[in-house]
Parts: structure tokens; sequence; C-alpha cells
């Protein structure tokens, strides 16, 4: 039996939801598609990452303003206070061995996923054609420049933070292409089996990996194109996911960890924990940037992002919060994917971020690692009206 919801959505009084974020975005994306699986009252509106610095306190989207005027940060912090909040949806699993393995996949999504998103969308001239009109068009048109220099800046400081300034190069580019590709082939054979990642409805692990799946890969063309021509099954499990609601997707989750996840946690084990450790080696040692080789490839020159050191910490926090007992039954399976060593290889990654716990209602740090500081220099805001065509 489920537990009642632990606040009636009916008379809640931080509803309606505002979404702050362009209709492009990530996370904005991710967001959204929980607050419509939770079927909560919210209109989203256009906002970029410099508004956000100072109701959240980070440079970043999305924001969630609550009606009762606070505002929230950080998609996973967030989805997991609306876990709380309405627990009769349990986004997240109830059994605590699938609900770590879940987070684990939801940072993989976000985190790793993350390159080659910005990859498809920025190096490729069909996508960053289409992308940078589509972004100066919803945030960049008081900008008192000519239509095709704001598009042509927009897309040199895409590449500049994202991709070429983050490792992306000739000896990198199929590797990052490779961490889509696998993620299709994975994806696809679990689709193959049954309606979402973990069973026959939306649950943590599926609203990760639809950050990057909904708003870059299944909308930028080039990645768009293989979506549709290599991986139906995924294309079609975007709708579903946009489309679903709890009130009708009904369905139970799996029980156990499936055999299917164990390609993703073999990535997780092979290339993102690494990553993570190598990045929090270089946070330790005062780094901005760092070299680090992924499976063969070679990064150069990375940038340094607290933000994923803090990433590390929250995975060992909530291992940490298992009772012995589920300790004991995830460890064999870190161990059996390669999760394990990575996991706690670093000492002390003592990133600083969130000592007093405060995220998602205050700022943190931001996962791109520019600092709000520089973000004025960096971003653009919403236009406040106009037609579209900048
Ligand atoms: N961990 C954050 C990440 C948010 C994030 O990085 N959002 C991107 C856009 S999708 C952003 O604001 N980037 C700022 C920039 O472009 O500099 C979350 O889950 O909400």
């Amino acid at each position: 039996m489920t537990a009642p919801s632990a606040v009636d959505p009916q008379s809640d009084p931080i509803l309606p939801l505002t979404l702050h974020g362009p209709e492009v975005s990530y996370f904005t994306g991710k967001l959204e598609a929980i607050i419509r699986y939770l079927e909560l009252p919210y209109r989203r509106v256009a906002g970029g990452p410099v508004e956000m610095a100072g109701p959240t306190g980070v440079a970043q989207v999305p924001g969630l303003e609550l009606a009762d005027g606070r505002w929230l940060t950080d998609s996973t912090p967030i989805i997991a206070w609306l876990d709380e909040r309405y627990p009769d949806a349990a986004v997240i699993p109830r059994d605590p061995v699938l609900s770590f393995l879940s987070r684990l996949l939801e940072d993989y999504a976000d985190e790793w996923l993350w390159r080659p998103a910005m990859h498809y969308r920025w190096d490729y001239v069909e996508g960053a054609e289409h992308m940078s009109r589509v972004l100066i068009d919803e945030a960049g048109r008081h900008i008192p420049l000519p239509g095709f220099v704001k598009r042509h800046l927009i897309r040199t400081r895409q590449r500049t933070l994202f991709t070429k300034g983050d490792g992306v190069s000739a000896a990198t580019w199929d590797h990052v292409e490779r961490i889509y590709l696998d993620s299709l082939a994975q994806l696809g054979a679990i689709f193959a089996k049954r309606p979402y990642l973990l069973g026959d409805r939306p649950s943590l692990a599926d609203f990760g990996f639809f950050g990057p799946m909904f708003r870059h890969f299944a909308m930028d063309p080039p990645s768009a194109r293989i979506m549709r021509e290599t991986a139906p099954a995924v294309f079609e499990w975007v709708a579903r996911m946009w489309n679903a609601r709890r009130s009708r997707t009904g369905g139970d989750l799996l029980g156990e960890v499936p055999d299917d996840w164990g390609p993703i946690l073999d990535a997780i084990g092979s290339a993102y924990l690494p990553y993570l450790c190598a990045n929090a080696e270089a946070w330790k040692t005062g780094q901005s940037r760092f070299d680090v080789d992924i499976e063969g490839a070679p990064y150069r020159q990375i940038r340094t992002a607290r933000y994923r050191v803090w990433c590390l910490e929250e995975l060992r926090r909530h291992f940490d919060a298992l009772d012995a007992p589920d300790r004991d039954r995830l460890r064999p399976l870190l161990e059996a994917h390669g999760c394990w060593e990575p996991l706690w290889r670093v000492k002390e990654p003592a990133s600083g971020v969130d000592p007093e716990r405060r995220v998602p209602f205050a700022g943190g740090a931001s996962m791109t690692g520019v600092a709000s500081s520089a973000a004025k220099k960096f971003y653009w805001r919403p236009a406040v009206s106009g037609r579209r065509g900048a």
C-alpha cells in the first residue's frame, strides 16, 4: 500500500509553480517533465541563468518559483524535495538499493551525457545554426546587435565553455559520440522489454535520462536523425515521458535491479566515476583545468567543476545513509560493474558545497563551473517582449 501524500496538491500553498528557463534547456526540460508527471499546475517562463543568480544564488536554469515566494535551484535536489512532498507518486524507488542506483543513473545522465549533448548541439553547423537562432529569439532579442552577430557570439560562447573548451577535440570526438550511441543502444535494449527504465511507470532514472534525450538529442538535427534512424524505441520513450501523468500512467516498478542496467553501470564504472575522481583530485590540488584519459580517450584541459566534486560526495552520502544489510546487498553489485573502487578512491574531496544542507533552497554551486560573478560577461537575458526573428 502506498503512503498518503504529505501535502494535498489541491490546497498546497506552493502551487502554482513558475518554472524559469529556456524551452531548449536540458535541465529545464528534465524538471518540467516531472512537474507534468506529478500534475502540478505550472507555467514556464523564459529566463536565462543570470536572472536566477539573484533569487536562487546560482547562475543556472531552471529556477523554480513557488507560489509562497520561495525559489529552488538544481533539478536533482528539487526532485528529491518534490518526492518527499508528494510521496505517493514514489518517483524515487522505495527499495534502498534501487533508490541508490537510480540516483547514480540520474547523476550519470545529468553530468556525463552533458558533453555529448553540447557537442551534437554546437559542433555541427546544422545544429548550431538552428539552436543559436532559437536561443537568441527566446533570450537575446534585447541585445543591441545584428542577429547574425548575436548568433555567432552565442555559438562561440557555447563551444568555448562546453565543447572545444571542455575537452572535445579530434582525439576525443569519437569517444564523445560513442557515449551517446551507447546510451541509445542501452536504452533501446531496455525499452524492448518494458516502457520505462524500471518498469511500467517513470521513475528517477527516466527523468535523469530525459534531460539530455528530450531537449538535446531528440531535438538537435544531427543527434535527432541518429535517434530516429537507429533507436526509434528511444524516440518513442521520449514522447511517452512527455505525455506521462501519474493519474493515468499506472503500473509498478521492478523489485530487483534489472540485468539490462548492467551496461549503463559498466559505463559509470569505466568512464564517469574515473572522471569524477580526476575532477575531485584537480579540485583538491587547486587546478582550474586538468587532463584525464577516459577509456583511452585523451581529454585535455577540461574544466574542474566544483559542483561535480559535490556530486561524488552526494553519492557517498547516500551510500553511507543505507542500513548495513542494504549496503551489503549493494556493494557486490557496484563491485561487479567497476563502480565500487572509484566511488571511494579520492580521500576527502571536500567540495565545501552546501555544508548546511540548504540546497535546493539556496544555491550550492553551478554545474558548469562558471562563477556567478563572471556570469554577466557570458550570459544573455530573456527578451521582455518582441516578435520572433531577431
Ligand atoms: N545541476 C543543475 C544544472 C543546471 C544547469 O547547468 N543548467 C544549464 C542549462 S541546461 C545552465 O544553466 N547553464 C548555464 C550556462 O549556460 O552557463 C540542475 O540539475 O538543475
